[in-house]
């Protein structure tokens, strides 16, 4: 007779992290049982979250926040938009944990473990700003296909780790290589585990700059499990499928890398303008690479209520993929007149920056206030909504709050 099998002490402490609790008796539990307590769990607290995220689908979890739950200047846990194609891998064994390099322009195939990765190479923190390709997508006509995201898919956290350059380095490349794309843990929906759930990647030229790296903290902990525990590629101000979570590889390729969602209309976007719902053939797509400058108004929340002759204090942050952001003004005309708001450097490249305001109104009513902000190459956010493209990408209208003065 086959011995019973149990759940392995990795996936325990997995479950566990999920559960927030002790599994007490977890020693005695079946293999593939499914803890009835996370047959239908509460998205929020299952992943730490703010009970005011917004849960967009739960297959695969993706969640956003909200602009006012998006007001500190770096970042937490619990305000950090969730974006997953595929399933959150469950059986991780920190101690066992590697990353293996391979691909057309690595010699030899070589594995680090993460204790190497640690000890071996020096580590780096910086605030790096990650927003999804399709955040803002919920406003394209016609209407595209995928998670509704309005404004929130948006995060500047706090990220550890070493230079994915030093890596590279230490592995010594050919001069031929390309591209890097890279391999994660997380299953395919349907389950095959030959299919990847997304295997994106970027060019070398963004592989070797000094903020792109292989992360094991997040705010200064282990990165939460829904965020890539226990190691992240981050490659801040591109779309954030570059930043590629629950690492286990990454092919150094000698051409444009080819994984999941590389292709098509993934992560791509008309080269030209087209017309909204046109049809584009692939030849006419390219890969999002920096993404476009945007601002965000954090306080106050949408709909606040001013008391008639006070003035509000506003804020927010603003970034421009791998541009400075130079300028960012308001409007409580809709557009007619701007205003310039206060704007502070980033604390490094790539971070999110911050911007601030005292806005005046002249009578009672109700008004609008929206935000605009301009990159180091003088390109401003579009008032309506720009470039439409199949898949409804790069949305960096002006944001907008309803304010009543009374
Ligand atoms: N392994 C893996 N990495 C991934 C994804 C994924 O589904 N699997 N989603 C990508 C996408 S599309 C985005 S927008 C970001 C979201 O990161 P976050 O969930 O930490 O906010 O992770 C990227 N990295
Ligand atoms: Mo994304």
């Amino acid at each position: 007779m086959q011995r019973r099998k149990f759940v392995k002490k990795g996936a325990l402490i997995t479950l566990s992290t999920l559960l927030a609790t002790e599994i007490v008796y977890g020693k005695n539990l079946p293999s593939g049982y499914t803890l009835l307590g996370l047959q239908d769990p509460d998205p929020f607290k299952l992943f730490n979250k703010d009970s005011q995220m917004v849960l967009l689908n739960d297959k695969p979890w993706n969640i956003e926040a909200q602009a006012h739950l998006l007001d500190d200047k770096i970042t937490p846990n619990k305000y950090m938009f969730i974006r997953n194609n595929g399933i959150i891998p469950t059986n991780i064994l920190v101690d066992d944990w590697t990353l293996t390099f391979d691909g057309e322009s690595v010699a030899e195939k070589k594995t680090y473990t993460l204790k190497e990765l640690k000890s071996k190479f020096k580590q780096y923190t910086y605030q790096l700003t990650l927003e999804c390709g399709g955040n803002g997508r919920s406003e394209f006509d016609p209407p595209a296909k995928g998670n509704q995201w309005t404004v929130g898919a948006v995060s500047c956290a706090e990220w550890t780790g070493v230079r994915l350059r030093d890596v590279l380095n230490d592995i010594g490349i050919g001069d031929d290589a390309v591209y890097i794309g890279y391999h994660a843990a997380d299953t395919h929906l349907s389950g095959d585990p030959n299919k990847e759930p997304i295997s994106r990647g970027v060019p070398m030229s963004k592989a070797f700059q000094d903020e792109t790296l292989l992360a094991f903290k997040m705010n200064g902990e282990d990165i939460p499990l829904a965020h890539g525990f226990p190691l992240r590629l981050i490659v801040g101000g591109w779309p954030a499928s570059a930043s590629g979570k629950w690492l286990k590889g990454i092919s150094v390729r000698n051409k444009v890398h080819d994984g999941t969602k590389m292709t098509g209309t993934a992560y791509r976007v008309p080269c030209e303008p087209v017309a909204p719902g046109d049809k584009v053939a692939d030849e006419d797509m390219c890969i999002i690479e920096s993404m476009p400058v945007k601002s965000l108004i954090t306080y106050p929340k949408s709909g606040a209520v001013v008391p008639e002759g006070k003035s509000l204090e506003i804020r927010g942050h603003a970034w421009a993929g791998e541009l400075n952001v130079t300028k960012v003004e308001y409007s409580i005309d809709f557009g007619s007149t701007w205003k310039s708001c206060s704007l502070k450097n980033s604390v490094n490249r790539l971070a999110w920056q911050h911007f601030a305001a005292s806005v005046r109104f002249p009578k009672k009513g109700y008004y609008e206030v929206w935000s605009r902000a301009t990159d180091s190459m003088e390109v401003s956010q579009p008032m309506v909504l720009p470039g439409w493209n199949p898949k409804g990408y790069l949305n960096n209208a002006c944001h907008r709050i309803a304010i009543k003065v009374s």
